[in-house]
């Protein structure tokens, strides 16, 4: 159903956060590293067979002059998301950049810069995929509530910490 992508090994550790949202909803998803420099033969392969393949939505996280994202928006009309990757002297910035700003008619959908970025794209696309689908979607609310309890257990948490720190 979804397909994530990578420029490299080294931006695992990060995309992983997007992979474990998907196993969260039970969503089945493949990942791939796959360079829009250094390999992009590969990387035009998969996408073209992508749509065939079942794929719905792809994932593209990527760091430093980061084409990946846009250049597999470039070769499909499956939704695109792109995940700016912090792995240069420029801390991910420049990713940013090159993920965010596409020109007109090739849209990547753009999350912040890493693990968040990450996590957020493996949220969108369930999102993307719930419209069609009534029980992803309750269980996306069913995790909204969960979220906002946990700032209630979080808060707890903190305010028992701070009464016992200024007890004394
Ligand atoms: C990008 O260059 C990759 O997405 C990665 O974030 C960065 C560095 O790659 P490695 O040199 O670690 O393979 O294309």
């Amino acid at each position: 159903m979804v397909g994530i992508i990578m420029g490299s090994d080294s931006d695992f550790p990060v995309m992983e956060e997007a992979s474990n949202i998907l196993k969260q909803f039970n969503i089945d998803h493949e990942i791939l590293v796959s360079s829009a420099h250094r390999s992009p033969a590969r990387t035009r392969n998969y996408v073209k067979k992508a749509e065939k393949n079942g794929i719905k939505i792809l994932i593209a996280g990527a760091g430093a002059a980061a084409h990946l994202a846009g250049t597999i928006a470039a070769e499909s009309v499956l939704p695109v998301i792109g995940v700016p990757l912090d792995s240069s002297p420029h801390k991910g910035l420049d990713a940013l950049l090159s993920t965010s700003q596409m020109p007109g008619g090739v849209p990547v959908a753009t999350m912040g810069i890493g693990k968040s970025g990450a996590k957020n794209a493996g949220l969108l696309a369930v999102q993307i995929l719930a419209l069609e689908d009534g029980k992803l979607h309750s269980k996306l609310l069913q995790y909204k509530k969960y979220q906002t309890k946990e700032v209630e257990i979080k808060s707890r948490k903190v305010q028992t910490a701070h009464a016992r720190n200024n007890k004394d």
